[in-house]
């Protein structure tokens, strides 16, 4: 018996390998190649372009806290916006709470049929009543929706290809549009080790919008490049670390396996290496 190993690459001369089982599907779409493949190691695992967007054994903590840290500093939860996500993930975090509407605009329906026909521990969320999923591309959506939003995810792909445009200053100036009052915005931020300019594209576009109502924190994702990845967090007429929400915390607290309450304070700090980035 052969052994398989998949490989994603960091540049030319590092990278993460999974020995393989096998290979559930491996489909191209209009926008990118997609494989879902079972692993020893990580269970099932979903990439894109042959890069690593989740695992089974390690999700929970980039679904966890790309939704979390917001949610329990909200003032109203209403409706929400996921930009991009198809997998599912953040869907069933976000369900958890009671928003009356999470509406979720992926660009590629591939990803999201592969993920309810693969990956059900992810896309489990999709049946809630709730959940409106749009097809479509997120920087046409939030340029001309006359919708608002309290919370906007922005789950994406590395920035490149389908997901450059959900990086930039103008994006960032349409989501700050289509926000609540006391609204905050999420997005994944990539890490400083292998793309540090990604990751200040994310913060100063980021800042172009939302000015000082900008930070960064961080989670710890094996799987991910580097294991340490960084979101970027914006809100408006808010003061995001003199509101924690315990009364929502403890009624979901038994339903985190990494977020709690002192990650929730932790998370904000940041290694002296990536506050000389910024
Ligand atoms: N989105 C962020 C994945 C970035 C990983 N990059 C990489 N492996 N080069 C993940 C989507 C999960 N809902």
């Amino acid at each position: 018996n052969p052994e398989m190993w998949f490989t994603e690459k960091y540049g030319n001369d590092a990278g993460l390998t999974f020995k393989v089982k096998n290979v559930l599907t491996t489909q191209q779409s209009t926008y990118q190649r997609l494989d879902i493949i079972e692993t020893y190691q990580y269970g099932r695992v979903m990439l894109l372009d042959g890069l690593v967007m989740l695992t089974e054994k390690d999700e929970f903590v980039y679904h966890e806290m790309i939704t979390a840290p917001a949610v329990m500093s909200l003032k109203s939860r209403k409706r929400a916006l996921i930009i991009g996500g198809g997998d599912g993930g953040t869907v069933r975090e976000l369900i958890k709470y009671d928003f009356e509407k999470i509406i979720e605009v992926e660009i590629d329906n591939v990803v999201i049929e592969n993920s309810k026909k693969f990956l059900d521990f992810t896309a489990c969320g999709y049946n809630d009543e709730r959940v409106e999923i749009i097809i479509g591309d997120g920087v046409e959506f939030v340029k001309n929706t006359n919708e608002k939003f309290d919370l906007v995810i922005i789950d994406s792909t590395d920035p490149f290809g389908a997901a450059e445009g959900l990086f930039s200053g103008q994006f960032y100036t349409n989501v700050y549009k289509i926000l609540n009052d006391d609204g905050i915005v999420v997005a994944q931020a990539e890490n400083p080790y292998y793309s540090p300019d990604w990751f200040l594209k994310s913060r100063k576009n980021m800042q172009k919008a939302f000015g000082s109502n900008t930070l960064n924190y961080c989670a710890f994702i094996p799987t991910y490049p580097s294991g340490m990845w960084l979101f970027s967090i914006g809100y408006k007429n808010i003061n995001l670390h003199n509101y924690f929400n315990e009364k929502l915390y403890s009624i979901n607290s038994h339903t985190y396996k990494y977020y709690n309450r002192q990650i929730h304070e932790a998370c904000f700090a940041l290694p002296q290496f990536v506050l000389e980035l910024i």
